[in-house]
Parts: structure tokens; sequence; C-alpha cells
């Protein structure tokens, strides 16, 4: 009698700190864009689900904000997010930049206490910025980490290995084709966001947060309305720019993602409102969708 082999599918959460490659990575596995990425920190402020299937395994993959000690409502909001995502994974990636010399352990580097059990796989990534030297030397320092990059795909291969090896035997979680449980809406406000962090400077794009009121598959254009807020007035002002060019700008680049995104023409109707402090309101938070912690972030 012919058995087939069993399926493997589980969770795996992609954590570590700030700006170390997370969603880069994510996107990398998954093959698909789904998560904003920015030079700047601090892009990822909810929990993104990417799964990637193949004959046998199924990946889960949990994208994450990058861990830090929370100074506000929001940044507290979005450290449950990753101690959650943690808390939940069969696998954890912790993902660390290669540049900034050998890393420390998860725990060291985001402030928690050691898990007996958790399995955990540490990613040197962006190692293509190093040198031959640096690259010796640090995986001198760090012989178990697997070397790696987003951005070209090197080490992909055996990181993909190693996740698989260490997920639980079980049937998919989730259908074969799907590849996020998340919206196109929300993924949409996303795009948004991000477009936003790569046009602004300073303190703007870090107030900025982005709500779709209306998503309208039915119609061709596809039409989108979308509110974009900051915390205060001289933001509005910096945002819509002299006579409107800056959010046209904006506008102009996000709609062009939602449509590869969505694959068809897009209709965008970008605005721009003030929602003064959103940031340290718990109301306001829970209205743009961010999770509020179940328990004490520690
Ligand atoms: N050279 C190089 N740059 C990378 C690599 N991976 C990511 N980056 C860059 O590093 C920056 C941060 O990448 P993200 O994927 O947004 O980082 P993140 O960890 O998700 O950041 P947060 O969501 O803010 O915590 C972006 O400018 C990326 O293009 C890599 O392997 N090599
Ligand atoms: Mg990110």
């Amino acid at each position: 009698m012919y058995l087939s082999p069993m399926k493997r599918a589980g969770i795996v959460t992609v954590a570590g700190k700030p700006n170390a490659g997370k969603s880069t990575m994510l996107n990398r596995i998954v093959g698909q864009k789904l998560s904003i990425t920015s030079e700047k920190p601090q892009s990822t402020r909810d929990r993104i689900v990417g799964i990637r299937t193949t004959d046998d395994t199924q990946m889960v993959l949990l994208d994450t904000p990058g861990l830090l000690e929370p100074r506000y409502e929001l940044q507290r909001v979005m450290r449950s997010t990753a101690l959650n995502a943690l808390a939940d994974a069969d696998v954890v990636v912790y993902v660390t930049d290669a540049t900034l010399g050998p890393p420390p352990r998860l725990e060291e580097a985001a402030s928690i206490p050691a898990a007996a059990g958790r399995r955990v796989i540490t990613v040197l990534n962006k190692i293509d910025r190093l040198s031959a030297e640096e690259r010796r030397a640090l995986v001198g320092h760090a012989p178990d980490a697997i070397p790696f990059s987003a951005l070209t795909g090197e080490g992909v291969d055996i990181l993909l290995a190693a996740i698989a090896e260490q997920l639980p035997e079980s049937p998919f979680l989730y259908p074969e084709d799907d590849i996020s449980t998340q919206t196109l809406r929300f993924f949409a406000a996303e795009l948004i966001r991000e477009t936003a962090l790569e046009q602004l400077d300073e303190e703007v794009p870090y107030s900025v947060a982005c709500e779709v009121e209306e998503f309208r598959e039915d119609r061709s254009p596809v039409y989108i309305r979308a509110t974009i807020y900051v915390e205060r007035d001289s933001q509005k002002r910096i945002l819509i720019g002299e006579k409107g060019s800056r959010i046209r700008e904006i506008g102009r680049a996000a709609r062009a993602k939602i449509e590869r995104l969505v694959g068809g023409a897009v209709y965008l109707d970008l605005w721009v409102k003030v929602l003064a402090n959103w940031r340290r309101n718990a109301r306001a938070l829970e209205r743009f969708g961010y999770r509020m912690p179940q328990e004490p972030a520690s």
C-alpha cells in the first residue's frame, strides 16, 4: 500500500529589531510584495500574514513590528503584537542586521524571558553589504546563524529547509492557493502608508495612519476612498504640500502600487485629516485596527 508522505505546516514568526529586514524577507519567501518595507524603522505596525505552500509544506509566516522599548501607546500595541506572534509560533525566524556585528540572543534583543522549547533560527540579514573579510569574521562569531540577503535571495533555500525541518507534521492550515488572510482593503491602506513613509521626512511619517473608507471592487476602475491621518495641522500642511502637490504625488504613486496589487485600474480618492495625538490614544488606535494589548506587554 502506498502512503502519501505526511505534510508539514505551522506558524513561522519573523521577529527582530526595527529595520532588520523582516518585511523584505517575508516578501521574498512568499514571492510577492505583501508587507510594506522602508528604509525608515518602525514601518510595520501590525501582524502581517504571508502563506507559502509547496507540495508537502505550508508555512504561515507572521511578519511583526520591530521589537523596541515602547514610549507611547502605539509602540505598546506594536510590541504586544510582536510578543503575541512569538507566543503563537511553531518556529521563530530571528532576523538580525549583519552590518551591526555579532547579534545578541533574541531574548536579549527583545528583553523577553527565555522560553524553553522555542525553536529559533537566527538569520544574518543584509549579508550582501559585508566584505568577504567582514563576513568571515561574523560567521566565525555566529556559526549557527544563516548568512542571508532578503535583497539578493542568498540563503533563502537554506533558510526554507531549516524552517521545514522544524515544522510539526500537520495537515495544511489554509487552502493551497491562499497567500494571506488579510484583505485587499487592508493592503491598500498599508501601501498608501508606505508611500507616505517614502515621501515624508522626520517626525511626519510616524504620525501617519491610513484608513480606507470605501473599497468598491464592483466598479471599473476599482474605487477606493481613503484618508491619511496626521496628528497636527502643521503636518497636514506638509502632507498636502504647495498647492496640493505633495498629496497628489503620494496619491499617484500609491495608486500605481494598488493597481499592481488588485491587477487592474484603480481610482484613488485620497483625503487628509488631523486626529490630534492619535498615537497616544487607545480609542483612535482601535479605530485604525491596531490590536490592543490583551495582556500587559512586558
Ligand atoms: N542591503 C540590504 N538591504 C536590505 C536587506 N533586507 C532589507 N533591506 C533594507 O533594509 C530596510 C528595512 O527593511 P524592512 O524589511 O522594512 O525592515 P523591517 O525589519 O521589516 O523593519 P520594521 O518593520 O520597521 O521593523 C529597507 O530599506 C530594505 O530595503 C538585505 O538583505 N540587504
Ligand atoms: Mg517591517
